[in-house]
């Protein structure tokens, strides 16, 4: 069944799948899987390499790069969802690259239903990097995911044991948000305004900005560029205008 299922994934296109049953997924801070379903057994991880234009200077066609990897990632998900249901009649729920998640408080809004990192370690994808992202033993840290959780009881994939990050610390001393100095921690909203300079945060923050300020300046503002951006980033969903972390790191036999 892992087998068939693998190879339907590889042959829509994706570049690697891995299997982890749930007892295997252990993420601290992600909410119980049980939350989502209490049948979930199986996590299927797909990967999908980011394209070299992830270190391109020019922020918006790197951030086309990732739209395209999520924009398949989402069509996988659901074709493979679809395979679960129609082939073994399986209970099949989908795991995005990024948005939607759940916008809490409590969480700050960077916390999502499923950590596809430690999904991705669990299914013997990859292993965590001085970054705090998986480095996988191909493409290194050029590597996004997204998930297809099931109720099939699927066993995990072996673990990679291989320590692939060399510590070489260029992804820390790359960071332009210094938010790597701490290790083991990314210093969240540091690289959030940096990462999505036009995101939630700039959005609130502009329109406290409109709200205070007089008539005159509020049509100015709304004919910005920085609104222009702002408007932008909710069409793409999410524009990052940082992937140093992932680009710099040397790791990977196909980045
Ligand atoms: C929310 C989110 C973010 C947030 C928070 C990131 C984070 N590390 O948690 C921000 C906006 C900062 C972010 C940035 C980036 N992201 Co992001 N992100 C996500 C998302 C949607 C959820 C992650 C999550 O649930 N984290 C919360 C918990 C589970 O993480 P944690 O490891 O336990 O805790 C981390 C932090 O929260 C923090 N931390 C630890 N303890 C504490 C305690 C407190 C109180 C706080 C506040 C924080 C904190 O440090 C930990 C290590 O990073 C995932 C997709 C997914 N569903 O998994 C993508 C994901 C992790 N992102 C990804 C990427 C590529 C990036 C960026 C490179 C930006 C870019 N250009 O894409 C940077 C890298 C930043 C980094 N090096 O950590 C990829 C990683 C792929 C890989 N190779 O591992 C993912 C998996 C998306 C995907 N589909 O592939 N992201």
């Amino acid at each position: 069944m892992k087998q068939s299922i693998k190879e339907f994934a590889l042959g829509l296109g994706v570049d690697d799948v891995g299997f982890a049953a749930v007892a295997d997924y252990n993420s601290p801070r992600s909410p119980k899987i049980e939350t989502i379903s209490p049948d979930i057994k199986s996590m299927i991880v797909l990967a999908y390499k980011e394209l070299s234009s992830c270190a391109s200077p020019d922020k918006d066609t790197a951030m086309s790069g990732r739209q395209a990897v999520y924009e398949f990632a989402r069509a996988a998900n659901y074709r493979v969802a679809r395979y679960l249901e129609s082939k073994y009649h399986a209970k099949a729920f989908t795991v995005p690259g990024s948005n939607p998640f759940a916008m809490l408080k409590e969480t700050g809004g960077a916390v999502g239903q499923v950590s596809l990192r430690h999904a991705a370690k669990a299914a013997g994808l990859g292993v965590f990097g001085r970054h705090n992202l998986i480095i996988h033993p191909r493409f290194g840290t050029r590597v996004n995911f997204s998930a297809v959780l099931s109720d099939l009881d699927l066993p995990s994939d072996p673990p990679l044991s291989d320590q692939l990050c060399t510590e070489c610390n260029l992804c820390v001393e790359e960071c332009p948000a210094r938010a790597l100095d701490e290790e083991g921690k990314t210093i969240v909203n540091d690289c959030f305004k940096n990462s999505q300079p036009y995101g939630l945060g700039a959005n609130i923050a502009f329109w406290k900005k409109v709200l205070a300020a007089s008539p005159e300046e509020q049509k100015r503002m709304m004919g910005s560029v920085d609104y222009w951006r702002l408007y932008q980033s909710i069409l793409v969903g999410n524009q990052y205008y940082c992937f140093n972390c992932m680009s710099v790191c040397p790791i990977g036999t196909e980045i």
